[in-house]
């Protein structure tokens, strides 16, 4: 099975990569670990591929390039050996019974350059989980933000996405799950919004249900393990094909 964590700077796909490896081992799964990063500097779990091992972003910078420029150079140089890396991640999984990726930490790399939406496309059924933060659930329309994000990156990579709250162990959980999980609820709460933007996501919110399943929310703590469980039986039933993923 293969997993990709997909998120914004911070989201924490690294730390979320290194914990739900280790709970799967603790679970006697055998687990391999892929790092697409090219500007992480240290890493809290072992990769099996790694692009580091083909450029960095910051060997870049002393080539000259600004951090941006850097990046997507990375990508640029990486982008003839993307069967190759299709091929290694591809052989791992034909080892080991997961396969976790670990994706760039700016995630427009990954979902606007070649390198990432050709390496997606090669590899079989993956699994992306979008990960967001607490930190940019600040009012009704940016849990209506989230949903459709997801659906972005479904769009995108053409891949299966679930959506993923993380560091729930550092926030008001209970507050989140209202607006998460409850579709009619936040559809009605963005009625009473006067803005254009609460009228848009109301909008927005509205058509969901035609747009997609109802895929369940994961609420995740790489602190404590909250939802890894949930995580492990959504990716069987994904895998399986034995369940709707709500
Ligand atoms: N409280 C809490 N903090 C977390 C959790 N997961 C990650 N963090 C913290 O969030 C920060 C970012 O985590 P990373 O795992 O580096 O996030 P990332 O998405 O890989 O970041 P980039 O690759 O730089 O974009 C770190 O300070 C982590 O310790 C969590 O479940 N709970
Ligand atoms: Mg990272």
């Amino acid at each position: 099975m293969i997993l990709a964590f997909v998120g914004t700077a911070g989201s924490g796909k690294t730390t979320l990569t290194r914990s739900f490896g280790n709970y799967l081992g603790k679970n006697d799964y055998t687990v391999g670990y892929v790092n697409l990063d090219t500007g992480v500097m240290r890493l809290p779990y072992s990769p099996d591929v790694d692009v580091r091992d083909d450029v960095t972003a910051w060997d870049l910078m002393e080539e000259g390039f600004g951090p941006n420029g850097a990046i997507v150079e990375s990508y640029d140089r990486l982008l003839p050996k993307v069967d190759e890396y299709a091929g290694k991640i591809l052989k791992l999984d034909s080892e080991l019974d997961y396969i976790l990726i670990d994706t760039p930490g700016q995630m427009e790399t990954f979902l606007f350059h070649d390198f990432g939406l050709m390496l997606m496309e090669s590899l079989p059924d993956v699994l992306t989980v979008y990960l967001f933060s607490p930190e940019i659930l600040r009012k009704p329309s940016d849990y209506c933000f989230v949903r459709f994000f997801g659906l972005i990156i479904d769009l995108r990579l053409g891949t299966t996405t679930l959506p993923a709250l993380t560091k729930v162990d550092a926030t008001d959980l209970d507050h989140h799950k209202k607006y998460l999980d409850d579709l009619e609820y936040l559809t009605a709460r963005l009625k009473l919004e006067s803005s254009t933007q609460g009228l848009l996501a109301h909008r927005l919110c509205s058509v969901l249900p035609e747009l997609s399943p109802p895929t369940r929310v994961l609420y995740l703590s790489a602190v404590t393990g909250e939802g890894f469980e949930d995580l492990e039986t959504l990716a069987y039933e994904h895998y399986c094909t034995c369940g709707d993923l709500t």
